[in-house]
């Protein structure tokens, strides 16, 4: 089995990031030939400072180390450090359909609240999205909730060039979404029917994972909950059920074995045991992110290291992609 995922180095990371995401990547380290790519190009679909990217870019590296991630047992490495996402991406262009795009969820939200330039990138997207996953021929991706999107897109995607392309051959594998049981979409605190993100949520509705002990505290303490006072989930009670499911996810038992142990108890004991499971989960994180964040150039070479392992598997998948489009010199040894 080979694991692929994209995770982007903007802003710090919040809590739905971290259950959502970077536990399963932790996770599928074990279970598989892992790879986890800094997605650096995506990033610059929206406005952004260079400066600030690259900072960020190591910011999340010293994270997802600290998380858990061993370069030893997976290949993490930097999105722009292997030109062959750019190249497959333009090449998929070709099996891609425009309207698609253009009915795409995350591109009609944050198209909308852009003030400035909508940049093609931004449509483009899930186009270098599928072509960061389909370039490892990767049969699993770790993904929150909120990619399902983008992740049918890419099978469609990977479907469509192996009927165009593939001569009866799987040229391109299509991949299987792993989206968890429990969190895989953390909601905002202060407005629950939302989710928790980087750029669409609230300050003090977002518990970012390297938020002070007292912070965190305080933002569960304010979270938003609902009429009645019954400690279960229900359509109706979006803010319970968030926490409830929060509970859930960082403790790692069933969202029932907490409405059982707090059957009976109030809102603010449960916003309690909440704050105090999320500040006991994420401690040793910030404690080793504190150790790794400071040394650059040691997170430099895990990258480099990374990308050079990255390079030979997707070189491998672009020289057939190149060969069955009929672009480029044709390969050595092949005939006519
Ligand atoms: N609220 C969430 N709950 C569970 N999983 C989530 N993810 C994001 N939000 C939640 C998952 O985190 C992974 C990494 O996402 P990303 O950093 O590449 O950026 P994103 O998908 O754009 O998510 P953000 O950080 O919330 O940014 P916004 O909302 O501004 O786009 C992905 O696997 C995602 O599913």
């Amino acid at each position: 089995m080979r694991i692929f995922s994209g995770i982007q180095p903007t802003g710090s990371k919040h809590l739905g990031n971290y259950i959502g995401a970077i536990t399963q990547y932790v996770a599928g380290q074990e279970r598989g030939e892992a790879l986890f790519c800094i997605v650096d190009l995506h990033a610059t679909t929206m406005p952004y400072d260079p400066v600030e990217l690259r900072r960020s870019l190591y910011d999340l590296t010293a994270l997802l180390l600290a998380a858990g991630l061993d370069p030893k047992r997976c290949i993490l490495f930097r999105q722009a450090d292997v030109m062959e996402h750019t190249e497959l991406c333009w090449l998929l262009c070709s099996v891609t359909e425009l309207g698609r795009l253009q009915r795409m969820h995350q591109f009609r939200d944050k198209s909308t609240t852009q003030r400035e330039l909508v940049s093609a990138g931004l449509l483009f997207y899930p186009v270098l999205q599928a072509a960061d996953v389909l370039a490892y021929r990767a049969t699993e991706v770790p993904v929150g909730e909120d990619q399902r999107e983008h992740l049918e897109l890419m099978r469609d995607v990977a479907r469509r060039f192996n009927a165009r392309f593939g001569g009866g051959d799987e040229v391109l594998v299509v991949p299987e979404h792993r989206i968890p049981e429990v969190g895989a979409r953390i909601m905002d605190l202060q407005d629950p029917t939302k989710k928790m993100s980087t750029t669409g949520g609230s300050e003090q509705g977002t518990v970012y994972v390297l938020d002070e002990p007292k912070v965190i505290e305080k933002k569960f303490k304010s979270a938003v909950t609902d009429s009645g006072s019954e400690v279960r989930r229900a359509p109706e009670k979006p803010g319970v059920s968030n926490l409830i499911e929060i509970l859930a996810a960082v403790r790692g038992v069933a969202p029932e074995a907490v409405e059982g142990e707090l059957a009976g108890a109030r809102y603010g004991e449960l916003k309690a045991a909440v704050a105090a499971a999320v500040i006991d989960y994420l401690r040793p994180v910030a404690e080793r992110y504190g150790d790794l964040r400071s040394d650059e150039a040691a997170l430099e070479s895990i990258l480099a290291d990374g990308a050079e392992r990255a390079r030979k598997i997707a070189g491998e998948t672009l020289g057939d992609v190149r060969e069955r489009m009929g672009v480029g010199a044709r390969r050595a040894g092949r005939p006519s």
